[in-house]
């Protein structure tokens, strides 16, 4: 008798109570493109935030030459408070200016992140930060989907999203939410003689598109993958292979959502299309003029009336010491409506050439270069859960 509220009478009664499913009342999750008019959106937080540690997914480098010899190697454990404090900063503002434009925004949980982790087939050190969450999950039509990530400090990151991502699904009866098979991230999931070679080798084996993750399970981040509607456009790279690829595919096509691939051969390490490849609009693509898209994707965009317009150098090459990312964060821009884009404020060349030559009215300046330490800009900090968009077919 002690077990009569397992019974099927009391589940009901459970479920009941505790709102389990659609109410029908409430917010939408709903993003087709890079473009349509931004109603709701996620942005980071660097609270807690940690060094990576070194990982078959990651070899980190201090890219300050000098502090790299002071340092003699790559730091441990937390970051300091006032390279956090500094970061929040800026995404705080960053919350400020969309609301001031309208957009509701909603924050990752604080989590504790210098807690170690082990799983039966890893163990680390420390985790990372819920900056990013472009990377951990992304908006597809009507679908979330959590990222199938390649680094072992940030398997759980997703966790700092999963109240957002419960209340919406709670609140949306159409929502769909979906999670790519978890990865092992076991030693055999990688390669480790990737690290091993020269730039010249990776040079020679370029078209190969091979890097520091085989394809024995799918592996994706959210940041490498592009929305234009009905299509989807996903790199592989340090953080996607064609197993990754070929998972969204599948997941993806009863909806009638056709995923390509997109390759960008001259990246010798590529990681996240948002620094390489930035759509602005129907038939606008803002590219990286150092890694242009290979000539047979390039045929594809243009048969279909799409144009290309190359990004001049960033103003301001530099970044953070420990910052992985390239130059190019430049690029990291945030559109969040029609003509509508949110800029760091350092990049005045490319605030122009939004202006005057790719049909921007608004462009927002911001400061955002202590985020940088985090691998990302104003792009990477997002995660876009409510546009006003369709299911748009560009590429008829
Ligand atoms: O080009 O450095 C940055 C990663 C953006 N999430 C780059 C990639």
């Amino acid at each position: 008798q002690g077990r009569r509220s397992f019974g099927s009478e009391a589940r009901e009664v459970h479920v009941a109570q505790h709102k389990v499913g659609p109410q029908g009342h409430g917010r939408k999750l709903n993003a087709w493109t890079q473009w349509g008019e931004l109603k709701e959106c996620v942005v980071g937080v660097a609270d807690n935030a940690c060094f990576p540690p070194v990982q078959p997914a990651m070899i980190p480098e201090i890219n300050d030459p000098v502090l790299r010899n002071v340092l003699g190697e790559w730091p441990r454990g937390r970051k300091s408070q006032r390279c956090i404090d500094a970061a929040n900063q800026e995404l705080d503002n960053l919350v400020n200016v969309l609301e001031g434009e309208g957009v509701k925004t909603l924050r990752p949980e604080v989590m504790d992140w210098s807690q170690p982790l082990r799983t039966p087939l890893f163990a680390v050190e420390n985790q990372y930060v819920a900056c990013c969450v472009r990377d951990t999950v992304i908006t597809v039509g009507k679908t979330a989907i959590e990222a199938a990530m390649s680094r072992r400090d940030r398997y759980f990151e997703i966790l700092a999203v999963r109240q957002i991502l419960r209340d919406l699904w709670r609140e949306d009866p159409e929502m769909l939410w979906k999670a790519a098979p978890k990865p092992s991230m076991a030693d055999d999931m990688y390669d480790l003689s990737w690290w091993d070679w020269t730039d010249e080798e990776r040079y020679e084996h370029m078209h190969k598109y091979r890097y520091c993750i085989n394809n024995e399970e799918p592996i994706f981040d959210a940041a490498d993958i592009t929305r234009c509607g009905k299509d989807i456009f996903v790199q592989p790279s340090m953080t996607c292979n064609y197993a990754g690829i070929e998972w969204l595919r599948r997941e993806l096509a009863p909806q009638g959502i056709r995923v390509h691939s997109a390759h960008f051969p001259y990246d010798l390490a590529p990681s996240h299309i948002d620094c390489t490849f930035v759509i602005l609009g129907p038939h606008l693509v803002l590219t990286n003029p150092e890694r242009p898209i290979a000539d047979r994707d390039a045929e594809f965009w243009k048969e279909n009336g799409w144009q290309f317009v190359d990004c001049g150098q960033p103003d301001n090459p530099e970044r953070p010491a420990f910052s992985q990312s390239s130059k190019w964060l430049s690029m990291n821009i945030f559109v969040i409506g029609p003509g509508k884009v949110i800029v760091e404020e350092q990049e005045k060349g490319l605030q122009n050439l939004l202006k005057h030559q790719c049909g921007f009215t608004t462009v927002i300046p911001i400061p955002f270069r202590n985020v940088f330490e985090y691998g990302g800009s104003l792009h990477c900090s997002t995660w876009d859960t409510r546009r006003e968009d369709d299911m748009v077919d560009l590429f008829p």
